[in-house]
């Protein structure tokens, strides 16, 4: 199985890629953009009119958001173990982990990367820029206080949760007005560990 994933640095993308990395699966970056003002590729966009990434291709199939692409390849490579079995008790925690992630956490994050999307006119946009500072507390400490005294988000064992809280702790930015990871003690050491891995190292290793 070999995949195609449309990339960029510094973004949801790289999450992909590390579990592309953790599956020892062959994959080919095409490199995009998420700067609001460069277009995205055609064949990017005919997949994900949102034009964003990360959006992933394999066979004569494609599909994009994280969430979904991160669960879809965990059960189609459960080899990797990167997830609990279906029926298995964390596996609820794990979904609702995931979806947790993508739907609060990251539209925090969006409330300043992308306030002019929660804003009706630009003088409106420093408002939603500060909610979504305050927001990303409250989601951040939700967060730390699931994890509580855990090794990894889901208990004992490692998984694709674990590498999506890594992302998102990488986009935490204080000189922008966002907390500090280190308010969020219990996030801040599973991120540290996921840091360690191999497949983490040859993905983030070298972006600033
Ligand atoms: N809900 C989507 C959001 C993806 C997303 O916002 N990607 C960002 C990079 S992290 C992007 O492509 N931004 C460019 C844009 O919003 O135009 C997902 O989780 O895949």
């Amino acid at each position: 199985m070999s995949y195609q994933l449309y990339y960029a640095d510094g973004t949801a993308s790289m999450g992909v890629r590390v579990m592309l990395e953790e599956i020892g699966a062959s994959y080919e970056l095409i490199e995009t953009t998420t700067e609001k003002t460069k277009p995205r590729p055609a064949e990017q966009l005919k997949i994900n009119p949102n034009g964003w990434v990360p959006v992933l291709i394999w066979d004569q199939n494609s599909m994009y958001e994280c969430a979904a692409i991160t669960i879809f390849m965990c059960d189609k490579h459960s080899q990797a173990q990167l997830a609990p079995a279906i029926d298995a008790p964390e596996r609820s925690l794990f979904l609702q982990t995931l979806v947790y992630f993508s739907s609060s956490v990251q539209t925090a994050f969006q409330l300043d990367y992308h306030s002019d999307r929660f804003a009706d006119t630009p003088a409106d946009e420093p408002s939603a820029k500060r909610r979504g500072y305050r927001r990303l507390s409250e989601t951040w400490q939700i967060v730390n206080d699931q994890i509580g005294d855990n090794k990894w988000i889901l208990g004992e064992k490692f998984s694709a949760a674990d590498i999506y809280l890594f992302m998102l702790t990488t986009w935490l930015d204080p000189s922008r007005g966002h907390p500090s990871i280190s308010n969020f003690p219990n996030v801040q050491r599973i991120a540290d560990a996921v840091m360690l891995r191999p497949s983490v190292q040859t993905v983030y290793g070298n972006v600033n």
